[in-house]
């Protein structure tokens, strides 16, 4: 089977809504991608990842929850949705535990700290205090991300201004599938703030989940959206859902797992310059299947052994699955 090569096009920070983006990758050429044989997927996606990157190196952030669960939003996979009452919401934390958690995970490691927030978008004064948080952290001498929901006029450059690396605003899925999950927010607002990001000068960290239900036109949709940003992501979380209790999604019916490596490989052929992070769901994966992500051409993980409210692979079992594997940490 042939796959049409995409149409390259050159325009710097930017990021633009799909409906206007030049195309890139068309939905059907990515669903083709999907639809090759699994070797020949794997052999051509190995065949990027080698041409971009270094094969055998994976980047490893932590992720802290810095402000858990009382979200206003309705994301049908989260179980920090106040509606869904399952996560007992928590004041944002003080500087100083923070700052003992990124030095915890340095010391385990990680080149990056990532800390999440349960809210629509941060107001002024949590934003204050979330960039003292970001400048401290980059005193260590680490790479900082911040995932806080939508950012409104001028929330990117202060965020911008006290060191931030990355900003994590996902799309999440297809824009035909978006309101089936989350109705109190559009993918048109999620561009918005992506926009934002971009034009503060903070690198873009924009991915989605899988298995929530979605058919494979709509992962490649997702993918083809993400592919065709103007300058597409720095780095793209694939997550597969973690079905919480409490949550619409809880009793989703579960992906094939090639399905899943199959998702890795046609994002890292169609954003070659992107990192690609294993990112949710690790925890349910066996080391082959995780082995499998790599050679697809995942080359980042979360690594710590919490996400946001749920668990990830202890650090031991990935230094373990490192050696193993001969993969180097960056
Ligand atoms: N509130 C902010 C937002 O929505 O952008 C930041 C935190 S939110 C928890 C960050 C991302 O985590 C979501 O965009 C989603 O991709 C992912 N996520 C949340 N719950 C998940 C689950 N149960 N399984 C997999 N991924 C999940
Ligand atoms: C992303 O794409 N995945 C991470 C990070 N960005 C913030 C979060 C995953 C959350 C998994 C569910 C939880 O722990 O609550
Ligand atoms: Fe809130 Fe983010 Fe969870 Fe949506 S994904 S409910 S915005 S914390």
């Amino acid at each position: 089977m042939t796959v049409s090569a995409p149409v390259v096009i050159h325009k710097k920070n930017a990021v633009v809504p799909s409906a206007s983006a030049t195309v890139r990758w068309s939905v059907s050429a990515i669903e083709a991608l999907f639809d090759l044989p699994f070797n020949d997927l794997l052999f051509r996606a190995q065949e990027v990842h080698r041409r971009h990157h270094d094969a055998n190196a994976v980047q490893r952030s932590t992720l802290l929850s810095i402000k858990t669960g009382g979200c206003s939003e309705d994301c049908g996979y989260c179980s920090q949705a106040a509606r869904h009452g399952e996560v007992q919401r928590e004041d944002l934390l003080a500087l100083e535990e923070v700052i003992a958690a990124a030095q915890a995970a340095k010391d385990k490691g990680a080149s990056r700290f990532c800390m999440g927030a349960a809210w629509r978008g941060p107001k002024e004064k949590d934003l204050e205090r979330v960039t003292e948080m970001v400048t401290a952290v980059k005193a260590l001498g680490m790479e900082t991300c911040v995932t806080l929901g939508m950012l409104k006029q001028g929330q990117a450059e202060k965020l911008k201004e006290a060191g931030l690396d990355y900003y994590n605003h996902n799309l999440d899925t297809a824009p035909e599938f978006y309101d089936q999950v989350i109705s109190t927010h559009s993918q048109a607002d999620r561009f918005d703030t992506l926009a934002k990001v971009r034009e503060a000068g903070i690198k873009v960290c924009c991915g989605g989940i899988v298995g929530m239900g979605e058919t494979r036109g709509a992962r490649a949709a997702l993918l083809a959206e993400l592919a065709n940003m103007e300058t597409p992501p720095e780095s793209v979380p694939i997550n597969e859902l973690v079905p919480m209790p409490g949550t619409p999604l809880e009793n989703a019916p579960p992906l094939d797992p090639f399905e899943f490596v199959r998702t890795i490989a046609v994002a890292r052929i169609a954003m070659p310059q992107s990192m690609v992070r294993l990112s949710a769901g690790r925890q349910q994966m066996s080391d082959e299947m995780q082995a499998l992500c790599f050679l697809a051409g995942a080359n980042s993980i979360f690594y710590g052994d919490k996400l946001l409210t749920t668990g990830n692979p202890e650090a031991d079992r990935d230094e373990a699955l490192f050696a193993r594997l001969g993969l180097i940490p960056v």
